[in-house]
């Protein structure tokens, strides 16, 4: 029996709204573009610039010459910095993994000292034994019970039934205090600890994470000599249901104090909703991307700042890092992209580094025990959270320049030649 005309038609549209959806959804990925080739930007990432080979940055770059960087030479030439971790006296087996690794890779080169800091008091054995895996110094640090009790402005009801919500949408950590309570600490409070006031340059250090390459310059020099606020090893999105409202206060916060926007920001990068618009969408105009601050190199005075302190005042009076669950990875982040010139944020390419599941794996003989160019050990649709793409396309892949032909520099050298 023959079908009525209307039927056929909507019986065709709905084929070819089919076939329309087969043929996007075979498509490979619409993000994965021709690399823009305008000076050290890329458009896109096609290729991960870890594979190209990978030397170190420019110098000047101070090295160890005689013993201008032993443990016990009371005129070496380290500069005002520390190793800084916070950790739990039960994280001490993986901590000395840590340890071990950056010594290994860097530290018993420079003889940078160690600070340990806590909430509690240190064991005895977590002395005795920090201590026996370095020649440097070793400080340990008690936390001031107001720089991480819970402030009074909290509702501890609110509290628990905003943990309930965030439980529900499946945010880690929602219902345990001590994490929100360090977010907040490492947001706006660790450079604030009586005995760090004179500390300038800091690397933050967490139990269970790996250096995989020998590092042969002075890192903290590296960002004094060349001007850099704060260093990076990955860059990635982050769980838009974590900070709902983090934007929407920053943007709050800046309709009252635009002049604080630095004139060369980030802003592009912190605000990109073309690669992930879910993501944009949920964290309400923010592209969630950020540094992981599990690894951190940078100059404290940022955060001693008029503007950072104003931020992060205005974050905590909000409330997010208990009502939400605001990391101080996209915290600092935001900061960094608004108020700093962006020239003055460098990747640590040549730092081999993984805290789980992520990694940052540079093409370098200097680099054991990773595989170049691998992001991450997970489950394959992790890649997708690596956010190196937008800050490239909107900040520049600064290694561009020295890394070996083939990578990204080739592409650059061919297309002027054309
Ligand atoms: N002293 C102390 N350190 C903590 C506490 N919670 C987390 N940390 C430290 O904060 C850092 C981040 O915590 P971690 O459990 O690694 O969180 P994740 O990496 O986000 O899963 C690590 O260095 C931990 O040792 C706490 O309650 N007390
Ligand atoms: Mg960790």
């Amino acid at each position: 029996m023959a079908m009525p005309k209307p039927i056929r038609l909507l019986a065709a549209a709905t084929m070819t709204l089919f076939l329309f959806l087969v043929i996007q959804i075979m498509r490979s990925p619409s993000n994965v573009k021709v690399p823009g080739l305008a000076g050290s930007k890329m458009e896109d990432m096609t290729r991960d610039p870890n594979l190209d080979e990978t030397g170190e940055p420019p110098e000047p770059l101070r090295r160890v010459v005689g013993h201008n960087y032993d443990a016990d030479n009371p005129n070496s030439d380290r500069i005002n910095a520390t190793l800084l971790s916070l950790v739990r006296n039960k994280e001490l087996g993986q901590l000395v993994q840590s340890m071990q690794d950056l010594e290994r890779t860097w530290n018993h080169k420079f003889n940078y000292p160690w600070t340990f800091i806590n909430d509690e008091p240190f064991s005895e054995e977590f002395m005795r034994v920090t201590k026996a895996n370095t020649a440097a110094a070793c400080n340990y640090l008690l936390i001031p019970k107001e720089h991480w009790a819970i402030p009074s402005w909290i509702n501890q009801d609110l509290m628990q039934e905003s943990a309930n919500i965030l439980e529900e949408q499946d945010v880690q950590y929602a219902h345990m205090q001590s994490y929100h309570q360090m977010c907040r600490w490492n947001s706006g409070l660790f450079y604030k600890h009586p005995e760090l006031l004179d500390t300038q340059y800091y690397w933050r250090v967490e139990p269970k994470v790996h250096f995989f390459c020998d590092v042969d310059y002075d890192v903290f020099r590296y960002m004094q000599d060349h001007n850099k606020t704060y260093g990076f090893t990955v860059n990635l999105y982050d769980s838009p249901q974590s900070i709902a409202t983090l934007w929407p206060e920053t943007i709050k916060f800046l309709a009252a104090n635009n002049h604080l926007l630095a004139e060369n920001n980030a802003m592009k990068w912190l605000t990109d909703k073309d690669r992930r618009p879910d993501h944009n969408h949920k964290a309400n105009g923010y592209s969630t991307c950020h540094f992981w601050s599990n690894f951190e190199i940078a100059d404290m005075n940022f955060w001693r700042s008029p503007a950072y302190e104003a931020y992060f005042e205005h974050l905590d009076r909000a409330g997010g890092f208990f009502y939400e669950r605001w990391g101080d990875a996209p915290v600092h982040s935001i900061a960094l992209g608004l108020f700093e010139d962006k020239s003055k944020i460098h990747w640590f390419k040549d730092i081999g580094y993984q805290h789980i599941p992520f990694f940052n794996c540079p093409n370098s003989a200097k680099c054991k025990g990773c595989i170049k160019g691998r992001f991450s050990d997970g489950e394959s649709w992790l890649n997708k959270e690596d956010c190196r793409p937008n800050w490239f396309k909107y900040v520049g892949n600064e290694w561009a320049e020295t890394d070996s032909v083939g990578g990204l520099a080739g592409a650059v050298a061919a297309d002027s030649a054309t």
